[in-house]
């Protein structure tokens, strides 16, 4: 009956639900679960029903994102990887966007204006337009100047989301494109960066390197990035991989990543034609055996994220009960301590000053102790009853005066926002005028709310379970996922299969045949 979430909260959270049993299934049932945690937040005054939900403050689909220099290869990469042509490449398709890329149920690559982010709980776009607008410093550019999104049905992005975007040389707007690229690796899981074998001086791109590698430095986050030397076909004549990789890293290396490896990689259908057949099968060899650990990096994240969010849960469940409870306890004996202190001195010194007047009026206290002054006292009922009100009513103002005034101070000690809600507004709840400065245990935090609490994270060990069983399966080649027939569906695990036959083609290599 109480604390349902609005309209609005309740539909992304039934579309959540449904993006999860089409592409990640173990997942599926642990929106319920978020519900309970929902409603014991709006109970304690955490969250707003109209407007928040603990599953909005977890990005649900791990994000993949494709940076790097302009023509790099980083569209044809994410061509291949999807298994369909999703973003036009060559030279001439400057793209000047952030493409966020993403499962759809049709066939056919379809394109949404960036603004379709933001009404989508799968991404962690959700509701930032007005930071990207911000961040495109006015100027009446929108999100879609920024960003677009595509969708298509592809088993590849399935449960994940992958980002391309435009080289950092576009110029033009290249402020905003850094400010968005710090966003973008801020929210990723696993940032690729490309750069192109084409130019063996990595002089030319130390801007770029310095850019990046410093701002992930001052993230302390190397363990997503991932480096990848791409077009490594273009080196065959010298033969001089080696030398090319070892400078880029050490350029890497100057600019503070510990480990600076490089993945080397090409894409056939869009190379040149190494015209010696040793220099090719070494080629061919490192640039599959790399791809095969790239693909499975993004697997991996997968995984790991789907974990994150079983654990996110139970860290908000415990959170609520471990912290958010006893800071809120700790809070309301602070403010009943400083209230009744507040009120004593106050009302001391009014009733002090309410003597000190009569007395004045009755001429000293004698008339107060022979009798005389009850008796004036008797022959004025009613002022006197409307002197002792108003003697109450200024009493009790100050009272109230205190809970307010001492209550805004002590809930500026409370974090606003937390991964367990908003707890100075939980404080708020706890202290409005008609609750006693007495009571112990914070509303909507009682020992029905524990109890739920307790049952949410046994519920977690359940999903926890799930997940074990989904990733051992998922460990097996997976058989039949190619039945559809469809080329973009191509298991994770026959991946090599295909490098090797060289007979499935990519969009790439077909473009370049036909
Ligand atoms: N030689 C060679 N060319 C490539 C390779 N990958 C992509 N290209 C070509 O390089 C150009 C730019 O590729 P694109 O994917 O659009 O680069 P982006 O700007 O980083 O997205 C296109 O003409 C591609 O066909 C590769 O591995 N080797
Ligand atoms: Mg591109």
């Amino acid at each position: 009956m109480f604390n349902r979430p609005g309209n609005r909260v309740n539909q992304q959270l039934a579309l959540l639900s449904d993006r999860l049993s089409e592409e990640n299934p173990a997942l599926e049932g642990i929106v319920d679960p978020f519900r309970m945690l929902d409603r014991i937040g709006y109970g304690a005054g955490l969250l707003d029903p109209e407007e928040d939900s603990y599953a909005f403050t977890i990005s649900w689909w791990p994000m993949i994102a494709v940076l790097g220099t302009f023509s790099a290869g980083k569209s044809t990469f994410i061509n291949d990887y999807i298994g369909k042509e999703v973003q036009r490449s060559g030279s001439q398709a400057v793209d000047d966007r952030f493409t966020v890329i993403s499962y759809g149920s049709s066939e056919k690559v379809k394109e949404l204006p960036g603004l379709a982010l933001d009404g989508d709980p799968r991404f962690p776009f959700y509701r930032v337009s007005h930071e990207i607008e911000r961040l495109s410093d006015g100027g009446g550019r929108t999100v879609d100047h920024f960003l677009a999104m595509k969708t298509v049905r592809a088993d590849r992005l399935r449960g994940r989301i992958l980002i391309d975007s435009p080289g950092f040389d576009a110029d033009e707007q290249r402020a905003t494109i850094l400010q968005l690229t710090d966003h973008i690796i801020d929210l990723s899981d696993l940032v690729l960066v490309f750069f192109d074998a084409r130019h063996p001086e990595p002089g030319a791109m130390r801007d770029t390197l310095e850019h990046l590698v410093n701002r992930v430095a001052a993230r302390n986050d190397f363990t997503k990035l991932v480096f990848v030397l791409n077009m490594i076909d273009t080196t065959w004549r010298e033969d001089n991989l080696e030398e090319v990789v070892s400078a880029w890293q050490r350029a890497v290396v100057r600019q503070g990543n510990a480990t600076g490896r490089f993945y080397c990689l090409y894409n056939k259908g869009a190379a040149v034609e190494i015209g010696d057949d040793k220099v090719r099968t070494r080629y061919e060899h490192k640039a599959s055996r790399d791809r095969e650990e790239i693909h499975a990096k993004i697997a991996e994240i997968s995984s790991s994220r789907s974990y994150r969010i079983v654990g996110a849960m139970q860290a908000i469940a415990e959170s609520i009960e471990m912290d958010v409870r006893p800071a809120l306890q700790s809070a309301m004996a602070r403010w009943r301590r400083n209230v009744v202190r507040a009120d004593v001195v106050l009302m001391a010194i009014v009733l002090a000053l309410v003597v000190w007047g009569a007395q004045a009026l009755t001429g000293g206290f004698a008339p107060w102790f022979d009798g005389t002054m009850l008796e004036t006292v008797g022959d004025r009922p009613v002022i006197s009853v409307l002197a002792v009100v108003l003697l109450l009513v200024v009493l009790a103002g100050i009272h109230f005066i205190n809970r307010g005034w001492v209550a805004r101070r002590v809930a500026r000690s409370l974090p606003e926002e937390s991964s367990s809600g908003n707890w100075r507004a939980a404080f708020r709840k706890n202290t409005v005028f008609w609750r006693s400065i007495f009571r112990r245990s914070p509303v909507g935090l009682g020992r029905r709310s524990l109890r739920q609490l307790h049952d949410l994270r046994d519920q977690v060990e359940g999903f926890v379970q799930r997940l074990n069983n989904q990733f051992m399966d998922e460990e097996a080649p997976v058989a039949g996922m190619t039945a559809s027939g469809a080329r973009g569906s191509v298991g994770e695990a026959e991946q090599p299969a295909r490098e090797e036959a060289g007979d499935a083609v990519g969009p790439e290599e077909q473009r370049s045949q036909g």
